[in-house]
């Protein structure tokens, strides 16, 4: 989608610290780190969030997921531990309408969700 920041990235249109990245999936360091692991993993494809999740892209919750496991064996918190957040609209704190999990880690992060 031509006006979305994230397919700008993966377009490298935009530049970003890229961590991950195969044929349906990216991945790269959040600007704005909350912890000391911070990255954002998205589809290649522009799907806006979780509501526009169906039987014919579904396959990249899967892929993400894997990515995520991946990442996180590279980045040394697999044993660990970490947190994988997906924001979903409005009142979910979605600020980019480009599908996207967090992977949020390298400290102890509590039992708290908010
Ligand atoms: P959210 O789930 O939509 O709230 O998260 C968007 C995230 O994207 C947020 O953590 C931002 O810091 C991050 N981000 C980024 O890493 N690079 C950007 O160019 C923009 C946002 I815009």
């Amino acid at each position: 989608m031509s006006d979305c920041i994230f397919c700008k990235i993966i377009n490298k249109e935009i530049p970003s610290t890229a961590v991950y990245e195969d044929d349906k999936v990216y991945a790269f360091k959040d600007i704005n780190p909350v912890a000391p692991v911070h990255v954002l993993i998205v589809p290649k494809q522009h799907i806006s969030n979780i509501n526009e999740v169906d039987e014919s892209n579904s396959s990249y919750l899967i892929d993400i997921h894997m990515a995520a496991k991946k990442i996180a064996a590279d980045l040394g918190i697999k044993d660990s531990g970490f947190r994988l957040i997906n924001n979903c609209g409005a009142d979910g704190g979605q600020t980019v309408f480009h599908l996207h999990y967090h992977l949020i880690g390298g400290k102890n992060l509590g039992p708290n969700l908010l």
